[in-house]
């Protein structure tokens, strides 16, 4: 730590000091892969003058995935969010689907767009994936899928969700939007379930800008997917089915044919960044980033890190006021869970009951990681926490408006 002292000299912002980046950090900066490799793939796109609908950089994506994953079938997509949508469709979902109360709002908001009713249950809380006894609890006779997330790449009880699934007769899809590049029991996820969907927005360890992918290795349901990404055309002028507009442009999939070049760098980049958070936040006192398997392939593109309120002397939000102070934008990702989020709330008779996600959406901060973070960046970042927890008494004060007790976060 003495190593860093003298790169954030003076107060804490919170405390009248000058920020320590002058620049924001932002949490979710993208990666990208060689400039001169998205250029050519960028110029031969324009000279052939096809932009999109399955053009050969998004077939030539597909199968780069499919390699990747080890799936029969990968369909490429505007956006992680379109890919459960047309997921629920091709499956024919109805009724209710069982999905983390604790995940980003995606998961649920593709549901209920297309009127079906997302049931928001607790996770586990050690792992922050969904606890397969609150799902068991939850099936009722209007359930007909599963949605699991693996949240922060870390892969959902798939053998336990498994096993109900079947027992139940429901369908078992993965929101897999984190988990690019992560395995579970040696098994790249992408082929679980009946489907699972990634994201390739800019904030993920591979992006498109925007962009997804429901990878499958059933060629039915890979079917019924590319003909519902397109309208529903099989052909010109053939309307076979109803379609949305779930396409990924060309120019997208030359991003993500570039980026997952470097797929391998990102992830170094990344797991170098947990170590030195990991070793600059241990010592500090309730602060606990949450463990990854080690034994499994993971992208460490999220560092999160748990507030713990017995042993922490400031709360998580009260040190998101402190970093956001001093231009590291940290995330309270995915507070306060979709149970407690509209439209998600329950009615004034039923209000659902996560606990869990309550506790732990009260806790998490993310923190920046990524290839525009260096370690440099990381120890500043930590050396701002150290000194924040080791001056709580005058951060608490400084960060209590007159007339008021409580300090809200500043987003
Ligand atoms: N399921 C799960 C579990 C998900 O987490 C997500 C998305 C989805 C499904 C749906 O996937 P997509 O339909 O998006 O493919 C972000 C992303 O928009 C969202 O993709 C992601 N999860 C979620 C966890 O985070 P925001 O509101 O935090 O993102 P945004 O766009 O404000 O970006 C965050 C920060 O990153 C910005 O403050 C600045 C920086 N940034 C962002 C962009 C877009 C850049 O520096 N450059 C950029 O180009 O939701």
């Amino acid at each position: 730590m003495d190593a860093v002292a003298s790169d954030t000299k003076g107060p804490l912002a919170v405390l009248g000091g000058a920020p320590a980046f002058a620049e924001p950090l932002h949490v979710g900066r993208p990666n990208l892969g060689s400039i001169t490799r998205l250029n050519e793939r960028i110029r031969s796109t324009l000279e052939q003058r096809w932009l999109t609908n399955d053009g050969p950089l998004v077939r030539e994506f597909e199968s780069r995935l499919c390699e990747f994953l080890s799936v029969r079938h990968c369909i490429a997509v505007a956006n992680a969010t379109l890919g459960l949508e047309i997921l629920a469709r091709a499956l024919d979902l109805s009724g209710e689907v069982l999905v983390p109360a604790f995940t980003f709002v995606a998961t649920a908001h593709a549901l209920a767009w297309l009127g079906l009713t997302p049931v928001p249950c607790d996770i586990d809380e050690a792992t922050h994936c969904l606890d397969p006894a609150a799902v068991e609890a939850a099936v009722s006779s209007r359930t007909t899928a599963i949605l699991p997330v693996h949240l922060w790449g870390e892969a959902a009880p798939v053998d336990r969700l498994s096993e109900t699934a079947e027992r139940h007769g429901l369908r078992l899809v993965f929101d897999a939007a984190h988990a690019f590049g992560c395995s579970h029991r040696g098994r790249m996820i992408g082929g679980f379930g009946d489907a699972e969907v990634f994201s390739f927005h800019a904030t993920k360890v591979v992006n498109c800008g925007e962009g997804g992918a429901v990878a499958t290795s059933d060629p039915q349901l890979a079917e019924r997917l590319r003909l519902a990404r397109n309208f529903g055309f099989r052909g010109y002028d053939n309307v076979v089915a109803l379609g949305t507009n779930a396409k990924m442009p060309e120019l997208s999939a030359a991003l993500g044919l570039t980026n997952l070049e470097s797929f391998d760098r990102f992830v170094a980049w990344n797991r170098a960044n947990l170590d030195t958070y990991r070793r600059l936040l241990d010592p500090l006192p309730g602060l606990r980033l949450l463990p990854t398997d080690t034994l499994e392939r993971r992208n460490h593109q999220y560092v999160v890190v748990e507030v713990q309120p017995d042993e922490c002397p400031l709360t998580r939000d009260q040190l998101l006021r402190v970093l956001h102070a001093e231009g590291v934008l940290a995330r309270r990702y995915f507070f306060p869970g979709l149970h407690r989020t509209p439209p998600y709330v329950g009615s004034p008779n039923h209000q659902w009951s996560c606990p869990v996600t309550d506790r732990v959406a009260s806790r998490v901060l993310v923190l920046p990681t990524g290839t525009c973070v260096t370690e440099r960046d990381v120890e500043k970042i930590a050396r701002i926490l150290e000194i924040a927890t080791a001056e709580a008494g005058l951060v608490r004060a400084a960060l209590v408006e007159p007339g008021r007790t409580e300090t809200p976060p500043t987003s």
